[in-house]
């Protein structure tokens, strides 16, 4: 089908869950998608890019994290999300990389116009609201931890 550019279009998003222990890194975004949720760090796939580049890309951009090709993937959901103030469509790509527990891993709000700020949350005591595609995942029974 041809896109004449006024049509809106699914686009792909990749996250990560960056695992430390028991916890997971999260922000509470500022943006007309999911406002003051709390979501992972990650955003939009690229051209020509691998899901473990614009996994690493978007986490050193974020938060200044480096993680290399540590990502691996976890699942693909996909998110019509018609009820925010920018209507959307996304595919988002779960990836997930596991931090040393002991490694001093500080995250900094590199992009403070798109996060109010990066923390470590138990996932067992997650903040809410968490961001829709998250959100589901996490009501469905889903977790990122390895077995
Ligand atoms: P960027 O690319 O700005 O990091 O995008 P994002 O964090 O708003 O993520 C886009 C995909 C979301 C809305 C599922
Ligand atoms: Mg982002």
């Amino acid at each position: 089908m041809d896109n004449n550019g006024d049509q809106p279009v699914p686009r792909v998003a990749v996250v990560v869950f960056l695992l430390k222990g028991r916890s997971v890194l999260l922000g509470r975004r500022r943006s007309a998608v999911g406002n003051s949720t709390f979501a992972l760090p990650g955003g939009h796939l690229e051209f020509g890019e691998s899901f473990e580049e614009c996994a690493a890309r978007e986490m050193k951009e974020e938060t200044g994290l480096e993680i290399g090709k540590a990502a691996e993937l976890l699942t693909v959901t996909n998110n019509v999300m018609l009820e925010q103030p920018k209507k959307c469509h996304y595919v988002t790509v779960f990836m997930r990389v596991v931090v040393d527990a002991a490694a001093d891993q500080v995250p900094q709000n590199l992009e403070p116009e798109k996060c109010d700020g990066w923390d470590w949350y138990d996932w067992d005591h997650l903040p809410h609201p968490l961001f829709g595609p998250l959100h589901k995942m996490v009501s469905s029974g889903f977790h990122p931890f390895p077995l």
